[in-house]
């Protein structure tokens, strides 16, 4: 067996669904940009991790319990698998190094505006390794289980044959169910627009009720959120937080019945 398919093996032994491979210098850098020789020297590939997430958790109304679980467990599945496969090629003499599926991020100033900047973009790690394509909902969307995947990517020395595959024209159907959905107005319906995402928009639907535009809102909320406190523990114990995910709820191309249509 060679190493291609050593990595696809361990990797779907460990609960991941879609696996993809890409040589770095195809990939689309991340907002400032971090060639991946920056994150690990000498790298050659990118090895690339789709989980997919159960219909029922996204489905579930807003702010229940099993819709963030379900999400934990994914990212879970991702950096178990991306540790696996890391050890496995470590000890063929290839280095790797491990992008965190979501936080830690760095926290930059552009324009008098903060974002979240990862080092690395798991979505156009996808994109390249042939997963699937950008949704007009800013996120990745396969043919399989359309945009209800959580991803990760991994970097190594090794190198290893890419993944290729033919995907549909209209994976995107530009239907704008999740513009339309969106409560808060922050994807830019024209498909061309760079970034297609208000990140400080879309904030505002992230880590509630902890996170509010401006501290005296947060403060605000402290003081009239019924339970603040305790959610607060839950919180830092369990990283339970209640987050939107309109966008990619609404997609049909997530619906049951087109995931099997998928396969
Ligand atoms: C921080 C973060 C957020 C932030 C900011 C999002 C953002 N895109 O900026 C917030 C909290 C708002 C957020 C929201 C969501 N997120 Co999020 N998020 C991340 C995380 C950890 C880093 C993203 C990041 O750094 N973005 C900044 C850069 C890296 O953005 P990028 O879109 O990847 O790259 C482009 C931009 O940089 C852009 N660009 C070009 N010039 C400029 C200039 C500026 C100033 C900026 C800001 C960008 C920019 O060009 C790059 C290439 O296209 C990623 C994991 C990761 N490491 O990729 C998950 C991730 C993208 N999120 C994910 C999800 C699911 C969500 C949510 C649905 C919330 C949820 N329930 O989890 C929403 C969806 C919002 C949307 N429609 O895009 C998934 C996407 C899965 C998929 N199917 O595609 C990821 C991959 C997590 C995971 N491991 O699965 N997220
Ligand atoms: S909801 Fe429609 S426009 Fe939005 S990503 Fe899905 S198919 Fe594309
Ligand atoms: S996660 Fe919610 S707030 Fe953010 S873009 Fe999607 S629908 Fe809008």
């Amino acid at each position: 067996m060679g190493l291609r398919e050593e990595v696809i093996e361990i990797a779907r032994s460990r609960e991941i669904d879609l696996v993809g491979i890409a040589r770095v210098e195809g990939i689309e850098l991340a907002y400032p940009p971090r060639p991946a020789e920056d994150l690990l020297a000498g790298a050659k590939t990118a090895i690339v991790f789709a989980a997919s997430l159960l219909w029922g958790a996204l489905n579930c109304p807003r702010g229940t319990k099993g819709a963030v679980k379900d999400s934990q467990v994914a990212y879970d599945r991702l950096e178990h698998a991306e540790a696996a496969v890391g050890r496995f090629l470590e000890s063929k003499g290839f280095a790797c190094y491990l992008v965190p599926a979501s936080m830690p991020v760095d926290v930059i100033k552009h324009k008098g505006t903060t974002y979240f900047a990862a080092e690395w973009s798991h979505r156009q790690a996808a994109i390249a390794a042939g997963l699937g394509v950008k949704g007009l909902n800013n996120l990745l969307v396969t043919p399989e289980y359309g945009p209800y995947v959580r991803l990760s990517s991994m970097l190594t020395t090794a190198e290893i044959e890419p993944t290729r595959r033919e995907l549909p024209d209209d994976l995107c159907t530009k239907c704008r169910k999740c513009v339309e959905a969106c409560p808060v107005g922050a994807l830019n319906p024209e498909p061309k627009a760079q970034p297609r995402l208000n990140q400080p928009l879309c904030k505002t639907r992230y880590i509630r009720p902890f996170l509010h535009p401006t501290t005296w809102q947060t403060l605000k909320s402290a003081f009239t959120t019924e339970g603040f406190g305790a959610m607060g523990i839950q919180f830092l114990l369990e990283g339970y937080h209640f987050s939107c995910a309109e966008c990619q709820r609404v997609c049909p191309r997530g619906d049951l019945k087109a995931q099997k249509e998928g396969e």
